[in-house]
């Protein structure tokens, strides 16, 4: 895999492209995204990751909580809500995880997630969830449809049954391993995030810095990758591109004087669109 190891890096932006915006282009060209999440306590979590998915330029963005305490978000009345228990998970593209909890229900819900045709980023407690349940590790071993795992140190060594110490070890090797377990493309967070696919590719980011190290901030990524899977990139590239811009929009955010010391997560979502609009 040595051959094949690569550094994202400042100029790697012009590796990937979106989709042109067409001028006679309408909202349904560039998807939609759903956010499931939420439990009690952790909405804020999934209302992260819906804003950035917003931010990032999906067509149309929705969230279903765990526990519905809210179904109107004040400050973006474009994110739409909708019911947890009742969801088609037909047409979108679904982002599951942050703040879900682990309730029965929140099994419920990503067991049929799972079992769908359709795209998925899975992250934070749908990691933990699936680490913990054989029937929810067979379901996502067993998927044909694509899947992002994105995992931090710490969910990857749930995910593998390890420590963490060994994880961060060998964080190479951990990924490698998740990618080939799952046959998904993995995102190993932490500083220099790894990014691998079960073909053994493998991608080492550059961008990002001690400011992301701040609740919140791996709910903005998995956003990201809803809203650019929904754009139309694969797995592979909806990965590099989203952790790579992850790790840029926090370096403007730097050099602006808007961290690394208190920076937060909330600040992402528009420095990520300043630097998509950018390219
Ligand atoms: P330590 O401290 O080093 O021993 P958990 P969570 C480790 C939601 N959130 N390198 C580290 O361990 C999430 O979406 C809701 C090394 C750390 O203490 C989840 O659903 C928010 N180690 C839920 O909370 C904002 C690393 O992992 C431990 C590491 C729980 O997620 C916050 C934490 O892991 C949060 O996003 C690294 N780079 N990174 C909201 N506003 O609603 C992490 N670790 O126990 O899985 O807890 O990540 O906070
Ligand atoms: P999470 O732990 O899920 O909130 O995710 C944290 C996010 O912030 C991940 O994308 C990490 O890669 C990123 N991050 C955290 N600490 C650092 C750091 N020191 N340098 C670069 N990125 C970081
Ligand atoms: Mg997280």
């Amino acid at each position: 895999t040595e051959e094949s190891k690569l550094l994202l890096n400042h100029a790697s932006r012009f590796n990937f492209q979106l989709p042109e915006r067409k001028q006679n282009s309408h909202k349904g060209s560039y998807g939609e995204v759903i956010v499931i999440g939420g439990d009690k306590g952790m909405l804020g979590a999934s209302v992260l990751a819906a804003r950035t998915a917003l931010y990032s330029g999906a067509g149309k963005v929705n969230v279903s909580l765990l526990h519905p305490a809210i179904d109107y978000d004040t400050l973006h009345p474009e994110i739409m809500y909708k019911d947890a228990q009742h969801l088609q998970m037909k047409e979108e593209i679904v982002v599951i995880g942050p703040g879900m909890g682990h309730s029965d229900i929140a099994k419920t819900i990503l067991s049929k997630a799972l079992s769908s045709e359709i795209s998925l980023v899975i992250d934070a407690d749908a990691l933990n969830l699936i680490a913990a349940n054989k029937e929810l590790n067979d379901l996502l071993m067993g998927r044909t449809a694509s899947s992002i795992l994105t995992p931090h140190p710490l969910e990857a060594a749930r995910l593998l049954h390890i420590s963490a110490k060994e994880v961060q070890q060998d964080r190479c090797k951990a990924a490698l391993l998740l990618a080939d377990k799952f046959k998904c493309v993995v995102v190993l967070k932490g500083s220099g995030t790894i990014i691998t696919d079960p073909e053994g590719r493998l991608r080492i980011n550059t961008t990002g810095n001690p400011g992301l190290a701040t609740g919140g901030s791996g709910d903005v990524l998995a956003g990201l990758c809803g809203a650019l899977l929904a754009q139309g990139l694969n797995s592979f590239e909806t990965a590099q591109l989203a952790v790579w811009l992850h790790g840029a929009a926090a370096d403007t955010l730097v050099e602006a004087g808007v961290g690394p010391i208190g920076m937060i997560a909330s600040e992402l979502p528009e420095a990520i669109r300043h630097c998509l609009n950018a390219f």
